[in-house]
Protein backbone atom coordinates (compact mmCIF):
# COMPACT_ATOMS: atom_id res chain seq x y z
CA UNK A 1 0.00 0.00 0.00
CA UNK A 2 0.94 3.56 -0.64
CA UNK A 3 0.74 6.50 1.36
CA UNK A 4 0.82 10.30 0.94
CA UNK A 5 -0.01 12.96 3.86
CA UNK A 6 -2.53 15.27 2.21
CA UNK A 7 -2.33 19.13 3.02
CA UNK A 8 -5.02 19.22 5.62
CA UNK A 9 -5.09 23.28 6.46
CA UNK A 10 -8.07 23.68 3.57
CA UNK A 11 -10.00 20.98 2.09
CA UNK A 12 -7.99 21.52 -1.52
CA UNK A 13 -6.10 18.31 -0.99
CA UNK A 14 -9.16 16.23 -0.82
CA UNK A 15 -11.20 18.12 -3.64
CA UNK A 16 -7.91 17.71 -6.02
CA UNK A 17 -7.46 14.21 -5.10
CA UNK A 18 -11.03 13.45 -5.98
CA UNK A 19 -10.98 15.59 -9.10
CA UNK A 20 -7.54 13.47 -10.09
CA UNK A 21 -10.03 10.54 -9.65
CA UNK A 22 -12.63 11.68 -11.99
CA UNK A 23 -14.92 13.68 -9.54
CA UNK A 24 -16.84 16.54 -10.97
CA UNK A 25 -16.14 19.94 -9.39
CA UNK A 26 -19.18 20.09 -7.64
CA UNK A 27 -19.39 17.19 -5.51
CA UNK A 28 -16.02 16.96 -5.18
CA UNK A 29 -15.86 20.53 -2.86
CA UNK A 30 -18.42 19.23 -1.29
CA UNK A 31 -16.90 15.81 0.45
CA UNK A 32 -14.10 18.24 0.64
CA UNK A 33 -15.55 20.35 2.65
CA UNK A 34 -17.11 17.66 4.62
CA UNK A 35 -14.18 15.63 5.48
CA UNK A 36 -12.26 18.81 6.67
CA UNK A 37 -11.78 18.35 10.34
CA UNK A 38 -13.14 20.93 12.52
CA UNK A 39 -12.50 21.81 15.95
CA UNK A 40 -15.41 24.03 18.12
CA UNK A 41 -15.28 25.36 21.44
CA UNK A 42 -18.76 25.25 23.41
CA UNK A 43 -19.29 27.34 26.83
CA UNK A 44 -22.56 28.05 29.04
CA UNK A 45 -23.01 24.54 28.48
CA UNK A 46 -24.73 22.89 31.68
CA UNK A 47 -23.91 19.35 33.00
CA UNK A 48 -26.80 17.46 31.14
CA UNK A 49 -25.63 19.11 27.91
CA UNK A 50 -22.01 18.17 28.75
CA UNK A 51 -22.99 14.76 29.40
CA UNK A 52 -25.22 14.13 26.10
CA UNK A 53 -22.32 15.45 24.08
CA UNK A 54 -19.88 13.02 25.72
CA UNK A 55 -22.34 10.05 24.81
CA UNK A 56 -22.57 11.60 21.45
CA UNK A 57 -18.74 12.05 20.63
CA UNK A 58 -18.40 8.28 21.87
CA UNK A 59 -20.87 6.91 19.26
CA UNK A 60 -19.78 9.52 16.69
CA UNK A 61 -16.19 9.10 17.10
CA UNK A 62 -15.64 12.43 17.88
CA UNK A 63 -12.82 13.87 19.93
CA UNK A 64 -14.61 16.01 23.35
CA UNK A 65 -12.70 17.38 26.19
CA UNK A 66 -14.97 18.39 28.51
CA UNK A 67 -14.43 20.66 32.09
CA UNK A 68 -16.61 22.78 34.05
CA UNK A 69 -19.26 24.46 31.70
CA UNK A 70 -17.30 24.15 28.13
CA UNK A 71 -16.78 21.56 25.69
CA UNK A 72 -13.88 21.36 22.99
CA UNK A 73 -15.03 19.21 20.04
CA UNK A 74 -13.03 18.31 17.27
CA UNK A 75 -14.54 16.13 13.99
CA UNK A 76 -15.02 16.16 10.48
CA UNK A 77 -17.27 18.78 9.29
CA UNK A 78 -19.83 16.33 8.27
CA UNK A 79 -19.89 13.96 11.33
CA UNK A 80 -21.08 17.95 13.12
CA UNK A 81 -23.55 18.07 10.77
CA UNK A 82 -26.17 16.36 12.52
CA UNK A 83 -25.94 18.42 15.45
CA UNK A 84 -27.17 20.95 13.80
CA UNK A 85 -30.12 19.53 12.61
CA UNK A 86 -33.44 19.27 14.88
CA UNK A 87 -34.60 16.22 13.61
CA UNK A 88 -31.73 14.51 13.77
CA UNK A 89 -29.98 15.83 16.74
CA UNK A 90 -29.44 13.46 20.05
CA UNK A 91 -31.86 14.53 23.07
CA UNK A 92 -30.47 17.28 25.29
CA UNK A 93 -28.51 19.10 22.59
CA UNK A 94 -31.05 21.33 21.50
CA UNK A 95 -29.45 24.73 22.22
CA UNK A 96 -26.59 23.54 20.07
CA UNK A 97 -28.52 23.53 16.76
CA UNK A 98 -28.82 26.93 16.14
CA UNK A 99 -25.22 28.39 16.50
CA UNK A 100 -23.84 25.35 15.09
CA UNK A 101 -26.37 25.40 12.09
CA UNK A 102 -25.19 29.10 11.31
CA UNK A 103 -21.40 28.31 11.75
CA UNK A 104 -21.69 25.35 9.37
CA UNK A 105 -24.00 27.57 7.24
CA UNK A 106 -21.30 29.84 6.24
CA UNK A 107 -18.20 27.45 6.75
CA UNK A 108 -20.04 25.79 3.92
CA UNK A 109 -20.86 28.79 2.23
CA UNK A 110 -18.52 31.46 3.44
CA UNK A 111 -19.54 34.92 1.86
CA UNK A 112 -18.78 36.30 -1.42
CA UNK A 113 -19.89 39.99 -1.46
CA UNK A 114 -20.57 42.94 0.59
CA UNK A 115 -23.23 45.48 0.03
CA UNK A 116 -22.49 49.11 0.45
CA UNK A 117 -24.20 52.14 -0.16
CA UNK A 118 -25.39 51.89 -4.63
CA UNK A 119 -22.92 48.55 -5.38
CA UNK A 120 -21.96 45.44 -4.24
CA UNK A 121 -18.19 44.48 -3.88
CA UNK A 122 -17.12 41.31 -4.95
CA UNK A 123 -15.37 39.32 -2.02
CA UNK A 124 -13.90 36.35 -4.37
CA UNK A 125 -10.34 37.90 -4.60
CA UNK A 126 -8.33 40.12 -2.27
CA UNK A 127 -9.66 43.75 -1.50
CA UNK A 128 -7.67 46.42 -0.90
CA UNK A 129 -8.64 49.72 1.20
CA UNK A 130 -6.49 52.63 0.96
CA UNK A 131 -6.21 54.51 4.18
CA UNK A 132 -6.69 58.42 3.15
CA UNK A 133 -5.75 60.40 6.54
CA UNK A 134 -7.18 63.60 6.35
CA UNK A 135 -5.87 64.28 10.30
CA UNK A 136 -3.06 67.07 11.29
CA UNK A 137 -1.38 64.25 13.62
CA UNK A 138 -1.89 60.90 11.57
CA UNK A 139 1.13 59.27 13.22
CA UNK A 140 2.23 56.69 9.84
CA UNK A 141 2.19 59.63 7.34
CA UNK A 142 3.14 62.52 9.14
CA UNK A 143 0.32 64.75 8.49
CA UNK A 144 1.61 64.92 4.61
CA UNK A 145 -1.78 64.85 3.25
CA UNK A 146 -3.70 67.33 5.67
CA UNK A 147 -5.44 69.10 2.82
CA UNK A 148 -8.08 68.17 0.52
CA UNK A 149 -5.94 68.72 -2.60
CA UNK A 150 -3.18 65.98 -1.38
CA UNK A 151 -5.71 63.73 0.25
CA UNK A 152 -7.31 63.68 -3.72
CA UNK A 153 -3.76 63.10 -4.71
CA UNK A 154 -2.51 59.99 -2.50
CA UNK A 155 -5.92 58.84 -3.26
CA UNK A 156 -5.95 58.97 -6.64
CA UNK A 157 -2.42 56.68 -6.34
CA UNK A 158 -4.07 54.49 -3.80
CA UNK A 159 -6.92 53.49 -6.86
CA UNK A 160 -3.77 53.06 -9.27
CA UNK A 161 -2.16 50.62 -7.19
CA UNK A 162 -5.10 48.80 -6.27
CA UNK A 163 -7.19 49.75 -4.29
CA UNK A 164 -11.64 49.61 -4.85
CA UNK A 165 -12.28 51.03 -1.51
CA UNK A 166 -10.58 54.44 -0.01
CA UNK A 167 -10.84 54.93 3.82
CA UNK A 168 -11.44 58.33 4.99
CA UNK A 169 -10.63 59.25 8.45
CA UNK A 170 -10.61 62.84 10.04
CA UNK A 171 -9.70 62.00 13.34
CA UNK A 172 -6.41 59.87 14.92
CA UNK A 173 -7.27 57.48 17.20
CA UNK A 174 -3.94 56.79 18.76
CA UNK A 175 -3.91 56.25 22.43
CA UNK A 176 -3.08 59.85 23.23
CA UNK A 177 -4.32 62.04 20.53
CA UNK A 178 -6.42 65.20 20.80
CA UNK A 179 -10.17 64.28 20.42
CA UNK A 180 -11.83 66.23 17.74
CA UNK A 181 -15.46 67.98 17.48
CA UNK A 182 -17.64 66.48 15.09
CA UNK A 183 -18.17 69.75 13.18
CA UNK A 184 -14.09 69.86 12.97
CA UNK A 185 -13.98 66.73 11.56
CA UNK A 186 -16.86 66.92 8.77
CA UNK A 187 -15.09 69.86 7.99
CA UNK A 188 -12.07 67.95 7.35
CA UNK A 189 -13.61 64.73 5.68
CA UNK A 190 -16.38 65.90 3.92
CA UNK A 191 -14.97 68.17 1.20
CA UNK A 192 -12.60 65.08 0.09
CA UNK A 193 -15.08 62.56 0.31
CA UNK A 194 -17.37 65.31 -2.28
CA UNK A 195 -14.43 65.93 -4.15
CA UNK A 196 -13.21 61.98 -4.49
CA UNK A 197 -17.36 61.17 -5.43
CA UNK A 198 -17.29 64.29 -8.32
CA UNK A 199 -14.10 62.36 -9.90
CA UNK A 200 -15.42 59.02 -9.50
CA UNK A 201 -12.79 57.53 -7.18
CA UNK A 202 -13.66 54.97 -4.77
CA UNK A 203 -16.40 53.96 -3.34
CA UNK A 204 -15.51 55.84 0.04
CA UNK A 205 -15.42 54.41 3.74
CA UNK A 206 -15.35 57.45 6.13
CA UNK A 207 -13.38 56.27 9.64
CA UNK A 208 -15.79 57.58 12.20
CA UNK A 209 -17.41 56.68 15.55
CA UNK A 210 -19.68 59.52 15.25
CA UNK A 211 -23.20 59.42 13.68
CA UNK A 212 -23.28 63.18 12.77
CA UNK A 213 -19.78 62.53 11.23
CA UNK A 214 -21.13 59.40 9.15
CA UNK A 215 -24.52 61.46 8.29
CA UNK A 216 -22.22 63.94 6.53
CA UNK A 217 -20.27 62.06 5.33
CA UNK A 218 -23.04 59.56 3.35
CA UNK A 219 -24.88 63.20 2.25
CA UNK A 220 -21.30 63.82 0.69
CA UNK A 221 -20.71 60.66 -1.33
CA UNK A 222 -19.53 57.86 1.04
CA UNK A 223 -21.02 54.31 0.96
CA UNK A 224 -19.37 52.34 3.80
CA UNK A 225 -19.29 53.25 7.72
CA UNK A 226 -16.04 52.59 9.20
CA UNK A 227 -16.23 52.71 12.73
CA UNK A 228 -13.54 52.07 15.07
CA UNK A 229 -15.60 51.22 18.49
CA UNK A 230 -17.51 48.99 17.35
CA UNK A 231 -21.17 51.16 17.14
CA UNK A 232 -20.34 51.38 20.88
CA UNK A 233 -18.89 55.08 20.95
CA UNK A 234 -22.14 56.70 19.33
CA UNK A 235 -25.58 54.93 20.02
CA UNK A 236 -27.12 57.00 17.02
CA UNK A 237 -24.56 55.40 14.90
CA UNK A 238 -25.87 52.21 13.66
CA UNK A 239 -29.58 53.98 12.86
CA UNK A 240 -27.74 56.64 10.47
CA UNK A 241 -26.25 53.43 9.09
CA UNK A 242 -29.33 51.23 8.74
CA UNK A 243 -31.10 54.36 7.65
CA UNK A 244 -28.44 55.24 4.64
CA UNK A 245 -28.62 52.18 3.48
CA UNK A 246 -24.34 51.87 4.00
CA UNK A 247 -22.02 49.21 4.65
CA UNK A 248 -20.36 49.44 8.06
CA UNK A 249 -17.20 48.32 8.88
CA UNK A 250 -17.66 46.73 13.21
CA UNK A 251 -14.27 47.30 14.46
CA UNK A 252 -13.22 45.19 17.63
CA UNK A 253 -11.63 47.58 20.74
CA UNK A 254 -12.22 47.74 24.26
CA UNK A 255 -12.87 51.28 26.15
CA UNK A 256 -11.35 54.54 23.86
CA UNK A 257 -8.01 55.22 22.36
CA UNK A 258 -7.42 56.51 26.06
CA UNK A 259 -7.80 53.50 27.74
CA UNK A 260 -7.60 50.59 25.18
CA UNK A 261 -4.31 49.66 26.57
CA UNK A 262 -5.52 48.86 30.07
CA UNK A 263 -7.86 47.23 28.41
CA UNK A 264 -5.68 44.27 26.55
CA UNK A 265 -6.30 41.33 29.30
CA UNK A 266 -7.21 38.39 27.53
CA UNK A 267 -7.47 34.49 28.77
CA UNK A 268 -7.99 33.44 24.73
CA UNK A 269 -7.73 36.46 22.98
CA UNK A 270 -8.83 35.05 19.98
CA UNK A 271 -12.23 33.47 21.31
CA UNK A 272 -13.06 36.64 23.21
CA UNK A 273 -12.63 38.86 20.76
CA UNK A 274 -14.77 37.01 18.36
CA UNK A 275 -17.50 36.84 21.32
CA UNK A 276 -17.33 40.45 21.44
CA UNK A 277 -17.41 41.50 17.76
CA UNK A 278 -20.21 39.16 17.40
CA UNK A 279 -22.42 40.63 20.25
CA UNK A 280 -21.39 44.04 18.18
CA UNK A 281 -22.36 42.45 14.96
CA UNK A 282 -25.65 41.39 16.38
CA UNK A 283 -26.42 45.11 17.76
CA UNK A 284 -26.01 46.64 14.21
CA UNK A 285 -28.74 43.70 12.90
CA UNK A 286 -30.45 44.65 15.49
CA UNK A 287 -30.44 48.57 15.27
CA UNK A 288 -31.56 47.59 11.61
CA UNK A 289 -28.21 47.10 9.54
CA UNK A 290 -28.95 44.20 6.61
CA UNK A 291 -26.58 41.04 7.69
CA UNK A 292 -24.93 41.70 3.97
CA UNK A 293 -23.65 44.88 4.72
CA UNK A 294 -21.79 43.98 8.01
CA UNK A 295 -18.28 43.52 7.20
CA UNK A 296 -16.01 42.93 11.13
CA UNK A 297 -12.32 43.53 11.73
CA UNK A 298 -10.49 42.19 15.24
CA UNK A 299 -9.06 45.87 15.65
CA UNK A 300 -5.23 44.89 15.46
CA UNK A 301 -3.67 47.09 17.53
CA UNK A 302 -6.66 48.28 19.56
CA UNK A 303 -7.00 46.80 23.05
CA UNK A 304 -3.95 44.21 22.34
CA UNK A 305 -0.27 43.77 23.06
CA UNK A 306 2.05 42.33 20.08
CA UNK A 307 1.48 38.99 21.63
CA UNK A 308 -2.27 39.07 21.32
CA UNK A 309 -2.14 40.81 17.64
CA UNK A 310 -0.24 37.63 16.50
CA UNK A 311 -2.36 35.41 18.47
CA UNK A 312 -4.92 36.98 16.71
CA UNK A 313 -3.49 36.98 13.22
CA UNK A 314 -2.46 33.10 13.53
CA UNK A 315 -6.39 32.28 14.99
CA UNK A 316 -8.24 34.62 12.76
CA UNK A 317 -10.32 31.64 11.11
CA UNK A 318 -12.30 32.13 14.46
CA UNK A 319 -12.90 35.52 13.51
CA UNK A 320 -13.79 34.44 10.03
CA UNK A 321 -16.26 31.48 11.53
CA UNK A 322 -18.45 34.35 12.51
CA UNK A 323 -19.76 34.60 9.12
CA UNK A 324 -19.55 37.88 8.21
CA UNK A 325 -16.63 39.07 5.47
CA UNK A 326 -13.36 39.95 7.80
CA UNK A 327 -11.52 43.41 7.12
CA UNK A 328 -8.09 43.39 8.62
CA UNK A 329 -6.42 46.68 9.37
CA UNK A 330 -2.17 45.59 10.07
CA UNK A 331 -1.27 48.22 8.27
CA UNK A 332 2.06 49.90 9.89
CA UNK A 333 1.41 48.77 13.16
CA UNK A 334 4.02 48.91 16.48
CA UNK A 335 3.47 44.93 16.49
CA UNK A 336 4.79 44.52 13.17
CA UNK A 337 7.52 47.00 14.38
CA UNK A 338 8.33 44.61 17.69
CA UNK A 339 8.92 41.64 14.93
CA UNK A 340 10.82 43.17 12.63
CA UNK A 341 12.32 46.25 14.51
CA UNK A 342 11.57 48.33 11.81
CA UNK A 343 10.42 52.17 12.21
CA UNK A 344 6.81 53.33 11.38
CA UNK A 345 7.87 54.36 7.98
CA UNK A 346 9.48 50.84 6.92
CA UNK A 347 6.83 48.75 8.18
CA UNK A 348 5.10 48.12 4.27
CA UNK A 349 6.80 45.29 3.60
CA UNK A 350 5.98 43.62 7.18
CA UNK A 351 2.02 44.88 6.47
CA UNK A 352 1.99 42.97 2.94
CA UNK A 353 3.24 39.96 4.93
CA UNK A 354 0.45 40.23 7.60
CA UNK A 355 -2.11 40.50 5.18
CA UNK A 356 -1.23 37.42 3.17
CA UNK A 357 -1.32 35.33 6.24
CA UNK A 358 -4.40 37.35 7.26
CA UNK A 359 -5.72 36.25 3.38
CA UNK A 360 -4.94 32.85 4.14
CA UNK A 361 -6.58 32.53 7.15
CA UNK A 362 -9.80 33.65 5.60
CA UNK A 363 -9.52 37.62 5.79
CA UNK A 364 -11.17 39.41 2.76
CA UNK A 365 -10.32 43.30 2.99
CA UNK A 366 -7.09 44.94 3.94
CA UNK A 367 -6.80 48.26 5.18
CA UNK A 368 -3.80 49.97 3.81
CA UNK A 369 -1.51 52.29 3.45
CA UNK A 370 0.88 51.33 0.98
CA UNK A 371 -1.14 49.52 -1.64
CA UNK A 372 1.33 48.75 -4.19
CA UNK A 373 3.72 45.94 -1.96
CA UNK A 374 0.36 44.84 -0.05
CA UNK A 375 -1.43 44.20 -3.65
CA UNK A 376 1.97 42.19 -5.13
CA UNK A 377 1.45 39.85 -1.84
CA UNK A 378 -1.74 39.77 -1.90
CA UNK A 379 -1.87 38.70 -5.53
CA UNK A 380 0.41 36.12 -4.76
CA UNK A 381 -1.04 34.48 -1.57
CA UNK A 382 -4.67 34.85 -3.47
CA UNK A 383 -3.43 32.76 -6.99
CA UNK A 384 -3.11 29.61 -4.01
CA UNK A 385 -6.80 30.12 -3.05
CA UNK A 386 -9.00 28.23 -5.28
CA UNK A 387 -12.64 29.84 -4.91
CA UNK A 388 -15.39 27.03 -6.05
N1 LIG B 1 -6.81 51.08 12.33
C1 LIG B 1 -6.74 52.41 12.46
C2 LIG B 1 -7.80 53.25 12.07
N2 LIG B 1 -8.91 52.72 11.54
N3 LIG B 1 -10.15 50.85 10.84
C3 LIG B 1 -10.27 49.53 10.69
N4 LIG B 1 -11.39 49.01 10.15
N5 LIG B 1 -9.27 48.67 11.06
C4 LIG B 1 -8.11 49.12 11.61
O1 LIG B 1 -7.26 48.28 11.97
C5 LIG B 1 -7.96 50.52 11.80
C6 LIG B 1 -9.02 51.38 11.38
C7 LIG B 1 -5.49 53.02 13.04
O2 LIG B 1 -4.48 53.10 12.09
P1 LIG B 1 -4.11 54.47 11.26
O3 LIG B 1 -4.07 55.58 12.29
O4 LIG B 1 -2.80 54.16 10.67
O5 LIG B 1 -5.14 54.71 10.24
Amino acid sequence: MKLTPLAAHTPEAVRAALAARGWEAQPAWFAATGMQSLVVLLEDVTEPEREALVHWGAKAGADVLTGDGWALVSTAASRLAPLARPDRLPAGLENLAPPLGRFLASYADPPRRWEIAGRTLALDHPVLIGIVNVTPDSFSDGGRFSTADRAVAQAERLVADGCELLDVGGESTRPGAAPVAAPEEIARVAPVIEQLARRGLGPVSVDTRKAAVARAALAAGAAVINDVSGLAFDPELARVVADGGAGVIVMHMRGTPDTMDGLAVYRHVAAEVAAELAAAAAGAEDAGVPHERIVVDPGFGFAKGSEQNFRLLDELATVVGLGYPVAVGPSRKRFLGAATGRPVEDRDRATAVACALAWERGARLFRVHDAALACEALRVAGATTSVP
